[in-house]
C-alpha cells in the first residue's frame, strides 16, 4: 500500500488557518487515498469486534502506532502541517511538536454516553479524520462546534474556570436542550471518511451528537500545541482525562 500522504504546500497552510478563524473550520477532501481509507476501517472492525460493539477510545498506544496513524503522525509533512497552522494562530511556535493521537469509536449504547459531551480541547489545533461515519438517518454523530467562542486565556486557572464550568453534566444537557430548542446555533459538520477536518480545538467548543446505536462512528483525532503546556493545572487536566478514558474503554474491554 502506498504510505505516502497527500502533501499540502506552505500557501495552503495560510488558507487553512485563515478558514479556521473565518468559517470555523476547514476540510482538505480526499485526504486519505481510498486503499488507506480501507487499511484503517479494517484496522476499526478488527479493534471494534474485542470491545463488544460498545464505546473505547484510545490515547496513543499500540492500538494507534501499529496502525497508519502511526505512519501519519511521523509524516514530516504532516507535522510541518500542523506547526505551521499553529504558528498562525497564536504568533509563536508550539511549546512541545508532540502529538497526541485518539482514535474513537462511538457505537453501542455506551456511546450514547459519550455523545454531547461538549468541550474545549487543551490543543490550540485539532485535526479530525473521520474514518467510519454513519452516512444515512438522522443520527449519524455530526460534529457540533461552536466556532471561535474565545481567545487562547492568558492565564491558565481561567482556562480551568471556564472548562470546570461548561464540561458538567448540567451544562451538556443545557447546551444540548437549547441547540434542541433551536435557541443554540451551532455549525453542523456531516463527517466524510477520508476528509481531513481541522478546527482550534481550544477555542471551539464542540462535541458529536449521538450516532444509531447499531452504527459505528470511528474517528481519528490528532492535538497540537497545547497553549498552556508546562503549567501543574494543565499536566494534572491530562492526566484526568487519560483516567477518565482508561476508565470508559476499560468497561468494554474483553475479559479473556
Ligand atoms: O470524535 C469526534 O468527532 C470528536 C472527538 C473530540 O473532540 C476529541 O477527542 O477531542
Ligand atoms: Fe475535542
Amino acid at each position: 500500500m502506498n504510505i505516502l500522504f497527500r502533501s499540502i504546500d506552505t500557501e495552503a497552510h495560510q488558507l487553512i488557518a485563515k478558514e479556521m478563524n473565518t468559517k470555523g473550520s476547514s476540510c482538505i477532501t480526499n485526504f486519505l487515498t481510498p486503499e488507506q481509507l480501507i487499511s484503517l476501517q479494517e484496522h476499526i472492525r478488527s479493534n471494534a469486534e474485542k470491545h463488544n460493539g460498545q464505546y473505547f477510545a484510545h490515547h496513543g498506544g499500540d492500538a494507534i502506532e501499529s496502525s497508519l496513524l502511526g505512519v501519519l503522525g511521523a509524516a514530516p509533512e504532516f507535522r510541518k502541517m500542523l506547526e505551521s497552522i499553529y504558528q498562525a494562530g497564536f504568533g509563536n511556535t508550539a511549546y512541545s511538536d508532540e502529538i497526541l493521537k485518539v482514535l474513537r469509536c462511538v457505537q453501542g449504547n455506551s456511546g450514547r454516553r459519550e455523545s454531547n459531551c461538549f468541550h474545549y480541547d487543551a490543543s490550540l489545533v485539532t485535526v479530525l479524520l473521520p474514518i467510519e461515519i454513519p452516512q444515512n438517518g438522522d443520527d449519524r454523530g455530526d460534529l457540533i462546534i461552536f466556532p471561535n467562542l474565545r481567545r487562547v486565556r492568558s492565564n491558565v486557572l481561567i482556562n480551568v474556570l471556564e472548562k470546570a464550568l461548561l464540561q458538567n453534566a448540567l451544562s451538556r444537557k443545557l447546551i444540548t436542550a437549547a441547540i434542541g430548542r433551536h435557541l443554540l446555533k451551532p455549525e453542523k459538520l456531516q463527517l466524510v471518511p477520508g476528509n481531513l477536518y481541522l478546527f482550534w480545538g481550544y477555542r471551539t467548543l464542540h462535541a458529536n451528537e449521538p450516532c444509531d446505536a447499531a452504527s459505528r462512528r470511528a474517528t481519528a483525532i490528532f492535538h497540537y500545541g497545547d497553549p498552556h503546556a508546562g503549567s501543574l493545572a494543565t499536566r494534572l487536566i491530562l492526566k484526568l482525562n487519560q483516567r477518565r478514558a482508561r476508565r470508559a474503554t476499560a468497561l468494554t474491554q474483553p475479559t479473556a
